[in-house]
């Protein structure tokens, strides 16, 4: 069974009970990708995940870009690799914010994705996260829907002090 396991065929114009889009151009993408729906599983965030390509699946991708808002999803997180057309298209045919993940490839280090994603025309964002960083990808997604979700945006305060105390131990560690 592939990696992927759960992946399915998006199902375009089915209500989802998910938050979340998590999509991405191949399933070789799925062991960068799979930080972030682990980012949005320690948050209790509900997500679905479709493999979709911007050149493999053009058709595809434009219906579920399009059908996305209305089936009840409240931010994408696109990752592709190479020449990664997906989180742009999308973004192009959705209201909704679309994090773009660029993922690494065996050639060119990632660059060809990070600035095939970054690079967007004026008036069509893509929140672009650094290469392979599917993690903050995910938690920016929670970030974007705790501004609506008090219960949310106090699990992420936690986090982040949660954070902030790893640091003061790993710096006393070093001086003990
Ligand atoms: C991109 O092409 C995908 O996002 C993936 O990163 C890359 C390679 O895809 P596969 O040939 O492994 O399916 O569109």
């Amino acid at each position: 069974m592939s990696e992927l396991a759960n992946v399915g065929v998006a199902d375009e114009g089915l209500p989802t009970a998910s938050t979340v889009g998590l999509i991405m151009g191949s399933d070789s993408d799925w062991p960068t990708m799979r930080a972030a729906a682990e980012a949005l599983d320690e948050f209790g965030v509900a997500y679905e995940v479709h493999v979709i390509s911007a050149h493999r699946t053009p058709v595809k991708m434009i219906e579920y870009g399009r059908a996305a808002a209305d089936r009840g999803i409240k931010v994408i997180i696109a990752g592709a690799g190479g020449a990664a057309a997906l989180p742009g298209m999308v973004a192009s045919v959705t209201p909704l914010p679309v994090i773009g993940v660029p993922v690494p490839l065996k050639h060119l280090d990632g660059m060809d994705s990070l600035l095939s994603i970054v690079q967007m025309p004026a008036g069509v964002p893509v929140a672009t996260v650094s290469i392979g960083n599917a993690r903050n990808a995910g938690l920016l997604a929670v970030r974007i829907l705790a501004a609506a979700d008090r219960a949310l945006l106090d699990r992420m305060a936690t986090y982040q002090a949660d954070l902030e105390q790893l640091v003061a131990e790993k710096d006393a560690t070093l001086r003990a």
